[in-house]
């Protein structure tokens, strides 16, 4: 089985509009495991090393000011595919290509203030897992349930 491990940030619009729960919701009911969970403020240094690909771009400095606004609720989340269906969960980052049934698809009307990140590559998840947590925050754990999400 491939288990992965995936970076999934709900945002400061996420908390602000008091929709931390309900996203966190799905990914839960999906059968995610979460591994490490924290709310913090995310400081202008972390915002521009999460964002260093988009360092340039139009849209850059809004989006800086934007993820540091407010507290943000940090995750790791643990399951078959992690990656792949975090990202899926989540929707397009373009909210007009955002499907019903998406987190973005549902609760998004603007695509900056898009609610949720999740990393879109292992590279990508890696990096960012690594960036906003310590190792001995991120724990193994089994739990009992995981039996009936993983039938044999
Ligand atoms: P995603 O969050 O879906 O991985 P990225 O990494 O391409 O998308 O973009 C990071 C963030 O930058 C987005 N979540 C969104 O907040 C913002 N963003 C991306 N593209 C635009 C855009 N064209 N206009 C405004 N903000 C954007």
């Amino acid at each position: 089985m491939a288990v992965e491990r995936s970076f999934v940030m709900m945002k400061p619009d996420a908390v602000q509009r008091c929709i931390v729960g309900e996203i966190l919701s799905r990914f839960e009911r999906k059968g995610l495991k979460i591994c490490a969970l924290k709310m913090m403020v995310v400081d202008r240094p972390l915002a521009q090393k999460h964002y260093k690909e988009h360092a340039g771009k139009l849209f850059y400095e809004p989006l800086i000011r934007y993820i540091t606004s407010s507290p943000v609720v940090a995750m790791v989340l643990e399951g078959e595919h992690a990656i792949a269906s975090t990202r899926r969960l989540v929707g397009a980052t373009k909210i007009e290509e955002a499907l019903p049934g998406t987190i973005r698809g549902d609760l998004v009307i603007h695509t900056r203030s898009n609610v949720v990140h999740a990393s879109d590559s292992k590279k990508s998840a890696t990096r960012e897992i690594a960036l906003f947590f310590a190792p001995d925050e991120i724990l193994s754990y089994e739990k009992d349930l995981e039996r009936w999400v993983y039938y044999e």
